[in-house]
């Protein structure tokens, strides 16, 4: 066999890479059976809160002012201020321009009218067909909140989801809420007191194991703040220890750790508002260590967490880290985290997901995440074939598999760890 060359070694890589289907392992998107909590078309892609922030700040302009408009004004607005007075440099902003691109729409037009127009034709379903092709998405999962009223009516008049859509069973209240979320979980029929006693723990899992039946949840996931710590004396460490964990276990579901956010830090820019911190290491490889039977992923938030990170999975088999999340779902970034993360963990983590909330974003989301990957995969094909070694097509396409689908499925799957 003779070795190839470095023009094969690329072509085969980007084959691979934009040929593969992704399994988009956080997002916030909903199936069209999910009524409005399905987000799409171009006044929530310009809504989005990135954008939010973004504007308000480019254009000082009073919060009052931006929470009184319509969405449509809101729209208006950051169109104005981000793309028409400036140039819409950041990543977000360039998201909406790859997004309309992408759907043959000519950006140049500079036509929010006619934008509004044309997603005004479209139908839900076809949409959502359409948007899952383009992007080359197989399978999303979503981010499903039982404490959301609207979201629970949902699952408790029952909802026949699309098989491309799995659930996730998000319990940030659940774990950070305590005593106040006794009221809550008294008010949906689980009878608990503040305290966190014996019965009320025994509430707890018949809350977690009754909601991961409904939803057929394929995991478990919170998002912590910087000052979480495992174990300690707090009631999230109770939780976890004799509710959580021990559920997870016998069902051999991962628990997913989303480690590093501060909410409310500016709350007059309302979701928009959420900043972060840098969180504690030793933690994550202490909840992993101390919990071998149970199967953890997990992502964080700042960047000075992300080696640390690493090196934690290096140490923890039961670790499968993820993604680069929001703040570090930038170009430069990825591609730090993404050549990092390669280098001392070689094929096994899943370098990306979307947490997209539009579905239009799968668009922009997977087209600029797919090129990184695709650019840190051939450095480090070509690496090998520099020190002598026979890089070859299915090789190559093993890989990109396992980026973006095969960790994932198989660390979910219920039989094997
Ligand atoms: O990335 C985001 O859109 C955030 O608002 C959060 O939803 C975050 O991803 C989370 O899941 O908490
Ligand atoms: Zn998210």
């Amino acid at each position: 066999m003779n070795s190839a060359s470095s023009n094969e070694i690329s072509q085969w890589v980007q084959e691979a890479v934009q040929s593969t289907p992704v399994t988009d392992l956080h997002t916030h998107l909903y199936p069209p059976a999910f009524g409005g909590l399905m987000l799409w078309g171009i006044d929530e892609l310009l809504t989005y809160h990135y954008l939010i922030a973004e504007s308000i700040r480019a254009a000082r302009l009073p919060y009052e002012q931006y929470w009184s408009m319509s969405q449509s004004a809101q729209a208006d607005f950051i169109w104005r201020t981000l793309f028409v007075e400036r140039a819409p440099l950041s990543e977000a902003c360039r998201g909406v321009l790859t997004v309309l691109n992408a759907l043959g729409l000519d950006v140049n037009a500079r036509d929010l009218k006619g934008f509004r127009e044309y997603f005004a034709q479209q139908k839900s379903q076809d949409y959502l067909d359409r948007i899952m092709t383009l992007a080359n998405v197989r399978s999303i999962v979503m981010t499903n909140d039982p404490f959301d009223p609207a979201e629970r009516q949902v699952w408790l008049k029952g909802v026949d989801v699309d098989r491309r859509f799995r659930a996730v069973l998000r319990i940030d209240p659940l774990l950070l809420g305590w005593p106040n979320v006794a009221d809550s979980l008294s008010q949906m029929g689980y009878k608990c007191s503040a305290s966190l006693d014996g019965a009320t723990m025994a509430q707890v899992r018949r809350f977690l194991n009754e909601w991961l039946d409904r939803m057929k949840a394929i995991y478990m996931a919170v998002s912590l703040t910087p000052a979480w710590r495992y174990p300690d004396d707090s009631p999230t460490t109770r939780v976890l220890n004799e509710a959580i964990l021990p559920i997870a276990r016998e069902r051999n579901l991962p628990f997913a750790m989303m480690i590093g956010v501060r909410r409310a830090a500016n709350p007059q820019l309302r979701m928009a508002g959420d900043s972060l911190g840098h969180a504690d290491i030793s933690s994550v490889e202490r909840i992993c260590a101390q919990n071998p039977d149970n199967k953890f992923l997990c992502t964080m938030l700042s960047r000075e967490n992300q080696h640390e990170l690493v090196v934690a999975a290096r140490k923890s088999p039961n670790l499968m880290i993820f993604g680069c999340w929001w703040f570090m779902n930038n170009p430069s970034i990825i591609e730090e985290m993404t050549r990092m993360r390669m280098e001392m963990l070689g094929e096994s983590f899943v370098p990306q997901h979307s947490d997209a909330r539009i579905l239009d974003q799968l668009l922009y989301k997977w087209q600029h995440s797919r090129r990184i990957i695709a650019k840190v995969m051939n450095d480090k094909f070509q690496d090998l074939a520099a020190a002598g070694w026979k890089v070859t097509r299915e090789q190559v396409a093993r890989t990109a598999a396992a980026y973006l689908s095969d960790n994932f499925e198989r660390f979910v799957e219920p039989t094997k760890r």
